[in-house]
């Protein structure tokens, strides 16, 4: 499927979008990844989590200590062997994983994006990080890069 001839059919446009949110990076192992950019950039650790649905352990790190407009980076690892990261890591080895992308409204920017002829991973909107709503763009579709969009939660001083 040729990208160029899809992006040519593109008649609408992801309504909310705010802005790049974070860029997510694959390793196989959480504490020293974070020890690396610490020493390296000096970036921040501003939340760590489990997300149990995609079954990753993740990273937040920020250029801002306390996290309000940094440019964030995620680092996630695999919690299962047959996780999609894990495959992830298999396949392909660490690195560059998925840029997300902050929208107002998941729901919304997924039902147009679908409308464009890329393929939308969720039917719904699912559990990300600090209560946020995410979904997904296929690789496949968007020219080799995973593409997230995240809603933040609406109490989340880190939201726009
Ligand atoms: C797979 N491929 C990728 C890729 N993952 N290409 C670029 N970036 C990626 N991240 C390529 C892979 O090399 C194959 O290409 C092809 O896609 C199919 O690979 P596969 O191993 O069979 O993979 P699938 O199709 O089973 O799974 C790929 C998808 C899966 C995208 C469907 O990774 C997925 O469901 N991702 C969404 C969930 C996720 O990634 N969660 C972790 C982040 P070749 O080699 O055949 O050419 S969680 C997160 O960010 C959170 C919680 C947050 O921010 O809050
Ligand atoms: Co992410």
């Amino acid at each position: 499927m040729s990208m160029t001839r899809r992006h040519s059919d593109l008649r609408a446009r992801v309504p909310g979008l705010l802005g790049f949110d974070h860029v997510g990076i694959a390793v196989p192992d959480l504490d020293a990844a974070i020890t690396f950019y610490r020493d390296l950039l000096g970036l921040h650790v501003i939340h760590r989590e489990e997300n149990l649905d995609q079954q990753v352990a993740e990273a937040m790190l920020s250029t801002r200590e306390n996290g309000l407009l940094g440019s964030q980076l995620q680092l996630v690892m695999p919690l299962a062997e047959d996780s999609v990261l894990n495959r992830f890591l298999m396949r392909r080895g660490a690195g560059l994983h998925h840029v997300a992308y902050a929208v107002s409204d998941v729901r919304s920017a997924s039902t147009i994006l679908r409308h464009c002829g890329v393929r939308v991973l969720y039917d719904a909107p699912r559990a990300g990080t600090r209560g946020s709503q995410i979904n997904f763009v296929h690789p496949k579709d968007t020219g080799g890069v995973l593409l997230e969009l995240v809603e933040h939660a609406a109490a989340d001083p880190h939201n726009g």
